[in-house]
């Protein structure tokens, strides 16, 4: 295994030969191509909102992230609309609905209800608290359809349970589904394995954190110096007056913390 200042130093493009997951290989050349390593986190309550943002933010986004159970008028509809929007403007969707029950109930939790995840979501992302069986439950499910996985191994939220063995074993299982795991929800870079993407929430420019216990660290402490691949941002961007200009801002901080950190 290269040393860390070595894998560091990989490109997106390198990373995506490296990697063997296709999802995985397929968001690192958009992200090189895009020249894009900003996730918005679509966090409004309306459809319209979702899709508005998804047009109008899309073209200067990796991943977008969503909270489908939050969408007040859901329809199955929309998410037709979403995948339509991924598709023309070249990202992925992420579904962050943080599974953290035994495999049998994630299975069926990602499979079916109203919102039928595995269908329309790329990605999604699970506590590994319950052990194996939570991936596994999930693989079964999101495998054959070439959905990839994010097990989470940080929060940025003050107080977080999550100590540094939590995440150290969270690292360990996660290097054992290769064929369904290819990154996770962290504060810092956490393996050398050039496969596995670290994405960042709890990033944002003109705040320190919210009255709910939310942090915020700037794309270039989260990218440069703290070694992650993709900054999540949302309510930076949302909920700025024009979250368009807002986007295009996160776009250029992350990438210029990715190419310093690259030495591009
Ligand atoms: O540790 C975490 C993990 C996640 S996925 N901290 C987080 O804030 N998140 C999510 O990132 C959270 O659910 C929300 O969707 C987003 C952060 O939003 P913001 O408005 O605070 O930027």
């Amino acid at each position: 295994m290269p040393s860390s200042t070595a894998v560091q130093n990989l490109t997106f493009e390198k990373r995506a030969q490296l990697s063997q997951h296709p999802l995985a290989k397929k968001l690192f050349q958009l992200m090189a191509s895009k020249k894009s390593n900003l996730a918005l986190a679509a966090d409004v309550t309306k459809a319209s909102e979702l899709l508005d943002l998804a047009n109008s933010v899309g073209p200067y986004l990796c991943v977008l992230k969503t909270h489908i159970d939050i969408i007040d008028d859901f329809t199955p509809e929309i998410t037709r609309e979403l995948r339509k929007a991924a598709e023309k403007h070249n990202f992925l969707l992420f579904e962050d609905r943080k599974f953290a029950d035994i495999g049998n109930t994630v299975l069926q939790q990602y499979q079916g209800g109203i919102y039928k995840i595995s269908e329309w979501a790329h990605l999604t992302n699970a506590h590994p608290l319950p052990g194996p069986g939570i991936i596994e439950g999930l693989q079964k499910v999101g495998k054959p359809k070439g959905n990839g996985l994010l097990l989470l191994a940080q929060l940025s939220s003050q107080g977080t349970l999550i100590d540094a063995g939590y995440t150290r074993k969270t690292v360990d299982l996660a290097l054992r589904y290769p064929e369904f795991v290819i990154g996770f929800i962290c504060q810092e870079k956490l393996t050398d394995n050039p496969a596995l993407i670290h994405m960042t929430p709890g990033v944002q420019l003109a705040s320190k954190g919210d009255d709910l216990g939310q942090q915020y660290n700037t794309p270039h402490h989260a990218i440069f110096e703290k070694g992650s691949d993709i900054a999540i941002v949302g309510r930076g961007i949302f909920q700025h007056a024009n979250p368009l200009e807002s986007a295009k801002e996160y776009r250029q901080a992350s990438w210029e913390a990715y190419q310093k950190k690259a030495k591009l």
